[in-house]
């Protein structure tokens, strides 16, 4: 660890890096400076098993944080290093280094004093709505071209249903069988669900950049309970609006977990829908009317893309999300549907809030 950290140009002297659990995808850790004052950081191998194009992810995340902290600067804001991700380089200018084996790391410097939350409230959804729409805002003129798909097809849902095929159609470890009643669930929904793509291709739904992995426990706050920044940048990429108001939603507005072994736990919490709403539209201002119109949907579509997601991991024999035990993904897959059926029976409360934001 101490040969990976010696290639990046840090200033200051610093301990030996610590695991930092977070996440289900990257490894990382904290490297916490020697003296009181200085700067911390945080070190990261990325799983190149998942983002395969290493250097446009990086690119990605440099023009990002990039054109972010340009804007900031521009408004006159105090406190930005605290407010924007900061890239270390290594020492031949590069913002990740891969080592002789083929891992690649990077190193950020550590956002503090800040802190995460697993649980939102209304007020706080209301700030994180706030945050990630500013978030969106700030790179709505960020040419997106500029920008590549870290992950290909990501939040492409005919893409996403196609590898659910693909899985099916191999059932590598005999698991198909016992689930017709999710596959069922899934076929009956699969028209309504590639509408975001059917509707791109008319030209009738524009794309914009999105954050793309908008649960709050990615947004920092700071000591008064403001978000100050935003992280987690790897999917960072061009896309629907819906991938991020549809994920937080996915994520936020649901009463139970995310993997909620109890299904009776899970239902749409219509509280967080509307402060997160009413925070996100505020900012939100570049919006066209078919986005805002469709935002409902995109909770369901979001929901619905999850629910493939872990189903097509379990299908596969658990190659992509980690698992906390051997069920975690069809319990994921079941909670992930339950959740989809709660946002078809909240629709119409749903559509209501966001016609009279
Ligand atoms: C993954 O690792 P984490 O929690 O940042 C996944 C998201 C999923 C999420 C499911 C790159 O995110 O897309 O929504 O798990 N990230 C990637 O909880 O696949
Ligand atoms: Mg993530």
């Amino acid at each position: 660890m101490k040969e990976i950290l010696s290639h990046f140009a840090i200033p200051n002297e610093v301990a030996e890096p610590e695991p930092l659990r977070i996440g289900f995808i990257n490894d990382s850790f904290v490297v916490r400076s020697k003296r009181i004052g200085e700067k911390s950081y945080c070190l990261q191998r990325i799983n190149h098993h998942i983002f395969k194009d290493v250097e446009g992810l990086m690119r990605n995340i440099q023009l990002v944080t990039t054109h972010i902290r340009r804007k900031l600067e521009e408004a006159g804001e105090k406190d930005v290093d605290r407010k924007v991700l900061q890239l270390v380089p290594t020492h031949t200018g590069k913002f990740y280094y891969e080592t002789p084996e083929g891992d690649y790391w990077r190193l950020y410097v550590l956002v503090e004093p800040a802190t995460s939350q697993e649980k939102v409230t209304p007020a706080s959804a209301r700030l994180t709505g706030e945050a990630f729409g500013r978030f969106q805002r700030q790179l709505a003129d960020l040419p997106f071209g500029e920008l590549c798909e870290s992950i290909p097809n990501f939040h492409n849902m005919e893409f996403r249903l196609q590898q659910l095929d693909e899985a099916l159609a191999a059932d590598p470890v005999g698991r198909k069988a016992a689930c017709t009643d999710i596959i069922d669930a899934i076929n009956s929904r699969r028209e309504e669900m590639c509408l975001a793509e059917r509707l791109f291709r008319e030209g009738k739904l524009p794309k914009h950049i999105n954050h793309c992995d908008t649960k709050v426990n990615n947004v920092l706050f700071d000591e008064e309970g403001k978000p100050i920044c935003i992280v987690d940048l790897d999917t960072v990429m061009p896309g629907f609006v819906f991938s991020d108001f549809g994920d937080f939603m996915r994520t936020a507005a649901n009463t139970g977990a995310e993997d909620d072994p109890i299904l009776d736990n899970i239902r749409v919490d219509l509280e967080v829908f509307e402060a997160y709403a009413r925070g996100y539209l505020k900012e939100a201002t570049f919006l066209t009317e078919v986005e805002k119109e469709l935002l409902p949907y995109g909770c369901r579509l979001l929901t619905y893309m999850q629910t493939v997601r872990f189903f097509t991991d379990w299908i596969n024999g658990d190659t992509y999300y980690k698992i906390a035990y051997p069920e975690h993904n069809i319990v994921r897959t079941r909670a992930q549907l339950r959740l989809l059926e709660e946002q078809e029976k909240s629709r119409p409360q749903m559509e209501q809030i966001i016609a009279a934001l």
